[in-house]
């Protein structure tokens, strides 16, 4: 059989084209897929609602492949070695308490988890602005394609709708940024120092819904409210992620 370059063009694009029309309405959107937004979306992939989840760049995993300073294994305290067997990601014991594993293996395993759980990937696509609706509530996010911006092109975005948002942008909390910008409800105060005991403890309570439809996760979450930074240790970002699927789902339920 020959190759038919004309088959490949179109398969791609129809098969892309099918499941973007389906992400225009969708049960959750979750912006950024770092460790906190890929636990999130596998968490509410499994539990069967519809999950799209956007990122910017053209691979997912955020700040975890890099591990600590380039070295590519991550450290993940005591509280959070169930999610490491969750994901089935292999590690070993450094000391009591404290694990170590690859970072390559650690994004792979949670990607790989979230595309068994249905998760609809968009990558290189952006989230620059919202919809905020009926009843003062985040209905939507309005992208564009990521090269769009770094080219400076002038073109309009589109817009995707959703029951609910949640913002795993890392650092940036970009999302829950543009609210406050657009409402007096929302104040990203910034990250805080290094102090990891602290970010780590705290990261839970952090993940809320910060404005009707839209939950914060992940390092967004300590952003918004000025908690500390935590560097490569990264059971807080599982855990996060999680604690964000469990309040999706109090509200959505299972399907
Ligand atoms: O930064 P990131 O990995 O977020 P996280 O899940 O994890 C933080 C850790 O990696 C690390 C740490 C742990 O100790 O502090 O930094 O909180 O991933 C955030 C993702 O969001 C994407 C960004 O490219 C990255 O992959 N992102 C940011 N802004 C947007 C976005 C946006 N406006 N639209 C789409 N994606």
């Amino acid at each position: 059989m020959e190759l038919d370059e004309r088959i490949i063009t179109r398969a791609i694009i129809e098969s892309e084209l099918t499941a973007l029309l389906d992400c225009i309405e969708t049960d959750v959107a979750i912006v950024g897929g770092g460790p906190s937004g890929l636990a999130a979306a596998s968490f509410l992939g499994e539990a069967g609602l519809a999950v799209t989840l956007i990122e910017k760049k053209l691979s997912v995993g955020g700040g975890m492949w890099g591990g600590g300073m380039m070295f590519p294994r991550i450290v993940v305290q005591e509280s959070a070695r169930r999610l490491l067997d969750h994901f089935r990601i292999h590690y070993h014991a450094y000391t009591e308490g404290y694990y170590v594993a690859g970072a390559v293996e650690a994004v792979s395993k949670l990607t790989s988890a979230a595309c068994d759980a249905g998760v609809e990937f968009l990558t290189l696509m952006t989230v620059e602005d919202v919809m905020i609706r009926s009843e003062n509530r985040l209905s939507g996010l309005v992208v564009n394609w990521t090269p769009v911006g770094i080219a400076g092109l002038h073109v309009d975005p589109l817009t995707l709708w959703c029951r609910y948002t949640i913002d795993a942008t890392g650092h940036d909390a970009s999302v829950a940024r543009i609210v406050g910008k657009k409402t007096d409800q929302v104040f990203v105060k910034g990250e805080g120092f290094m102090w990891a005991e602290k970010a780590e403890s705290m990261i839970i309570s952090h993940t809320k819904e910060i404005f009707p439809g839209l939950i914060v996760a992940g390092m967004a979450a300590n952003a918004v409210f000025g908690e500390t930074r935590m560097g490569p240790v990264f059971g807080g970002m599982l855990l996060s992620g999680e604690h964000a699927a469990s309040l999706v789902l109090r509200e959505l339920g299972t399907r």
